[in-house]
C-alpha cells in the first residue's frame, strides 16, 4: 500500500512540476519546452544529447535536436492552417500527386516521406466542400511503390474506389460529400502503418449548411513521427518497430513540431476562432485542449447535429475528427495542445495570439 502511494504521490508531484515548467517554457514566447521535466523523463541517450538539454527548446524523445533549433524553425515556412475557401461548382476536382521527398518535421531533423507533391508534403492539402457537393478526387501515383486514398468523408466501396494505384499510373473516383464534419483521408495501401506515418494523410472538411459565424478557421492535423535515425546527420526513414511500440520520435500539428509556437496562429481580441481537428496517427489519440479558456463549442466527434459547452479537453480519436469553438477577450498567447502531455514534450503543441501581446515575434 505504501509503494502505490508513493507512486501517487510521484506522479502528482511529476504532473505539476511538467505543468509548471510548462507555463514557464510559455512566458520564454519562443521555448515550447522545458528541460526541467524532459532532463526527468528523456531515457538514457548520448552524451551529445544530454549536453544540449539545457540550450534547446526542443529534441525528439531520444533527446536530439540540431544546433541552431531556433534559429531553423523561424526560417521554416508554417504549414498554412487557415481554412482554404469553398469552390462554387457542383463538382469539387481534388488532384494528388504523391511523391517521394526529403521533408523537414522539426528544426534541421529531415525524413523521408511518402508523400504529396507541391507545398504541403504531410499533410496533404486541406480539402474544403461544402455538404452536398460532389468530390471527384484523382490519384496520381509519383512515387516508386503503390499508393491508395481512402477517404472518411465517402461512402463508397472501398475494393473499388480505394485501391492500390501503381507507380505511374493514376485513378480517379467520384463522391457526394453528403455527411458533414472533419475527416481524414490517408493512404490505405499494405501496412497502412507504414504508409500514413510516412505522411500519407490529410483532412477534409465538410461544411455543413448552417454553423454559427466563426472569425478565424484553422485546420489541425496531428501525427506523429516514428524515425530510424535523428534526422540531424542524415535524412531519416522510418521505423517500423517504434511505429509498432507506439513511441513516437516527434509529435506535431500539421506535420512540423512546434511550428505554431514560433508562427502563432492569430485572431483578434472578442473573436470567436474555429479549430478543425483530426487526429492522423497513425495511431495516437490527441487530447485536445486550448490553455486559458473553455470550449464554447465542441461537436465532438465531428458529430455536427449537436455540440457541447463548456468542456475543457476533448478526445479526437486516432482516425477521426472534431470542431472546437473558442471566444477569446483577451489578450494573450493561449496554447493548443494534446493534453496527453508526452506530446507536447515532443512538439504537439501551437500558440494562439490574441491581439499583439507584448514579447511575441511579430508577422
Ligand atoms: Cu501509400
Amino acid at each position: 500500500m505504501l509503494k502505490v502511494i508513493s507512486l501517487v504521490v510521484i506522479i502528482a508531484a511529476t504532473a505539476v512540476a511538467a505543468f509548471g515548467a510548462f507555463i514557464f517554457s510559455l512566458d520564454a514566447a519562443s521555448t515550447a519546452r522545458s528541460n526541467e521535466p524532459g532532463e526527468a523523463a528523456t531515457p538514457a541517450t548520448p552524451d551529445h544529447a544530454t549536453a544540449h538539454n539545457t540550450a534547446l527548446p526542443l529534441e525528439s524523445f531520444a533527446g536530439m535536436a540540431a544546433e541552431n533549433a531556433e534559429e531553423l524553425a523561424k526560417a521554416h515556412t508554417a504549414y498554412d492552417a487557415r481554412m482554404p475557401a469553398l469552390q462554387d461548382v457542383d463538382v469539387v476536382k481534388v488532384k494528388m500527386v504523391m511523391k517521394d521527398r526529403t521533408v523537414e518535421i522539426a528544426p534541421g531533423v529531415k525524413y523521408n516521406v511518402w508523400a504529396f507533391d507541391g507545398d504541403s508534403s504531410a499533410p496533404g492539402p486541406i480539402v474544403h466542400v461544402r455538404q452536398g457537393q460532389t468530390v471527384e478526387f484523382t490519384l496520381v501515383n509519383g512515387g516508386s511503390i503503390p499508393h491508395s486514398m481512402d477517404f472518411h468523408a465517402a461512402r463508397i466501396a472501398p475494393d473499388k474506389a480505394f485501391t492500390d494505384v501503381k507507380p505511374g499510373e493514376s485513378l480517379t473516383f467520384r463522391f457526394k460529400a453528403n455527411d458533414p464534419g472533419v475527416f481524414m483521408y490517408h493512404c490505405g495501401t499494405k501496412p497502412a502503418l507504414a504508409h500514413i506515418a510516412n505522411g500519407m494523410y490529410g483532412a477534409i472538411v465538410v461544411r455543413p449548411p448552417e454553423m454559427p459565424v466563426a472569425d478565424n478557421e484553422y485546420v489541425l492535423v496531428a501525427s506523429e513521427w516514428y524515425m530510424n535515425g535523428d534526422g540531424i546527420t542524415e535524412p531519416a526513414s522510418l521505423s517500423m518497430e517504434k511505429a509498432r511500440a507506439m513511441m513516437p520520435d516527434w509529435t506535431t500539428f500539421n506535420g512540423y513540431a512546434n511550428q505554431y509556437v514560433t508562427h502563432p496562429l492569430t485572431a483578434k481580441p472578442g473573436d470567436t476562432t474555429r479549430f478543425w481537428v483530426v487526429a492522423a496517427g497513425p495511431t495516437l489519440d490527441t487530447n485536445f485542449h486550448v490553455v486559458g479558456t473553455i470550449f464554447d463549442r465542441a461537436w465532438v466527434n465531428g458529430d455536427m447535429k449537436r455540440f457541447q459547452t463548456g468542456v475543457q479537453t476533448v478526445l479526437v480519436p486516432s482516425g477521426g475528427g472534431a470542431v472546437f469553438d473558442v471566444r477569446i477577450d483577451e489578450p494573450g498567447l493561449y496554447p493548443f495542445v494534446s493534453h496527453a502531455f508526452a506530446h507536447v514534450d515532443l512538439g504537439q503543441v501551437g500558440l494562439l495570439k490574441v491581439g499583439n501581446p507584448k514579447g511575441t515575434m511579430t508577422h
